[in-house]
């Protein structure tokens, strides 16, 4: 095991990961950027390095200073957390260069999962449902138009690049499809200097399930179940709960095995999410593979009382998983909600600002993680995740019963967040029922799609 590590990140993530180490008895680095100067994760790490200014580019993004951190405090392993560095395989193969163990998957597998294309047909090669579509990138029009003939409208352009619904287009017609088609480029180019495209058959309507994994150095693999992301607003995530209401045990079977084969035969190692679109008749397709741990892992941790950090520095230390399949035990229900610094009454506009008052909630069967307290500035510079708000009960309305009791005990003031707009639909039938698709809260709150 480790006895030093540095932890690549900041908030609430950054915290979670220290208390993990805390308790496996890790001694712990911290980075902070000029902005975060006063955050709880430089308090409670052992030691801490500034690391930049606070544009993440000069600090969280900056790889010399983060090694150089890492050398001047001589641990043996850094942990990226999510966002920032976490999936870039330029940084992975750097730290494995200056002997620094990264936690998270090999160069490899995160160079395989970042190229969506090839990682799409790895999954089919795998036996993985994929979406029907191109096999290659599109190079224009003409051959956009032949793909759209055979798997018929609606279908969908997306960046090969991509991520975050950037360079998408639905098109519903031939009339439509070369506009979108040189539209979907330049967006691309725009926001990922590579414009390459490929194409889908577009699946209405469909809930947005993942599946947890874990997987050590021995090809041990072992699946966490699911979580269900349905509740999004323009790929922001801001609901997301496990099990998914619309996955039974049969199709959890057919699912988790599926997946175990397929993060078996491309030999991926650590923690995993596989994403799936599920249609309406229980049709599911591979989409993308998450190489990091997720802003949504607290659920998965409720139901299974398993700690995927322990386990991903546990795996990376070159120990073998002890969890086994047959023995995991899946108990009742957990809900997230994404407490974030936004105004849900004026487009989720980021709304940084002093924290005057707080009360976080608890009591049986909640959890927070959260970085903030009496006094804390929310930073412009970075996600506006405050606080993370989860709840476990034997079922979904028992947990759906603590969320309801928890926002209302949960006090933030005067910064606007998304607190409000949690309260809504924990009030609205549709959800209450689990009868949503990922078109659900522009629904609820009456806006269009961009
Ligand atoms: C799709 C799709 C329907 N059909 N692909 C959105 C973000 C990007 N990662 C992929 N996305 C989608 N891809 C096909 N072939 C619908 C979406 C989608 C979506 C996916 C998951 C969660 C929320 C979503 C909201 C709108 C669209």
């Amino acid at each position: 095991m480790f006895s030093k590590i540095l932890i690549a990140n900041r908030g609430e993530i950054a915290l979670r990961i220290i208390r993990a180490c805390k308790e496996l008895g890790i001694r712990t680095v911290a980075v902070y950027s000029e902005a975060d100067v006063n955050s709880l994760h430089v308090r409670f790490a052992d030691e801490a390095i500034c690391i930049g200014a606070a544009q993440s580019s000069e600090s969280y993004l900056n790889i010399p200073a983060i090694i150089s951190a890492a050398e001047i405090t001589d641990v043996e392993a850094i942990h990226p957390g999510y966002g920032f560095l976490a999936e870039n395989a330029h940084f992975a193969e750097i730290c494995q260069s200056c002997h620094i163990k990264f936690i998270g998957p090999s160069v490899d597998n995160m160079k395989l999962v970042g190229d969506k294309m090839a990682a799409k047909l790895a999954m089919k090669k795998a036996g993985m449902p994929i979406i029907p579509g191109s096999e290659a990138i599109v190079k224009d029009k003409d051959e956009a138009l032949k793909i759209a003939k055979r798997i018929r409208y609606p279908v969908i352009i997306k960046a090969a690049a991509g991520g975050g619904g950037k360079g998408m287009r639905i098109v519903h017609n031939d009339i439509r499809l070369a506009s979108a088609f040189y539209m979907a480029k330049a967006e691309a180019e725009a926001a990922f200097g590579i414009g390459d495209l490929y194409i889908e058959k577009y699946i209405e309507q469909p809930r947005h399930v993942e599946f947890q994994i874990l997987a050590d150095e021995y090809k041990h693999v072992v699946q966490l179940g699911e979580r269900d992301c349905t509740v999004q607003r323009r790929y922001q995530k801001l609901i997301e709960e496990s099990p998914s209401p619309a996955v039974d045990s049969k199709l959890r079977k057919k699912m988790g095995d599926t997946v175990i084969k397929a993060i078996k035969n491309i030999h991926y190692i650590n923690a995993g999410t596989m994403e799936f679109l599920l249609d309406k008749h229980e049709n599911f397709y591979f989409m993308e593979i998450n190489a990091r741990i997720q802003v949504e892992h607290p659920v998965t941790e409720m139901v299974t009382g398993i700690d995927l950090i322990k386990e991903q520095i546990r795996i990376a230390s070159g120990e073998k998983l002890t969890l086994q399949q047959e023995k995991i035990e899946f108990n009742g229900h957990a809900i997230e909600c994404r407490i974030n610094a936004e105004d849900p009454e004026n487009k989720f506009m980021p709304q940084p600002g002093r924290i005057d008052t707080y009360h976080a909630p608890g009591g049986k069967g909640v959890r927070v993680d959260s970085h903030v307290y009496v006094g804390y500035d929310v930073p412009p510079y970075y996600d506006s995740l405050i606080a993370k708000l989860i709840t476990h009960g034997k079922s979904r309305q028992e947990a759906i019963f603590t969320m309801q009791r928890a926002l209302d005990e949960f006090i933030v003031e005067p910064i606007k967040t998304t607190l409000s707009f949690h309260k809504r639909v924990f009030n609205d039938q549709a959800f209450i029922e689990g009868n949503i698709n990922t078109g659900y809260v522009d629904k609820l709150l009456g806006e269009q799609e961009s």
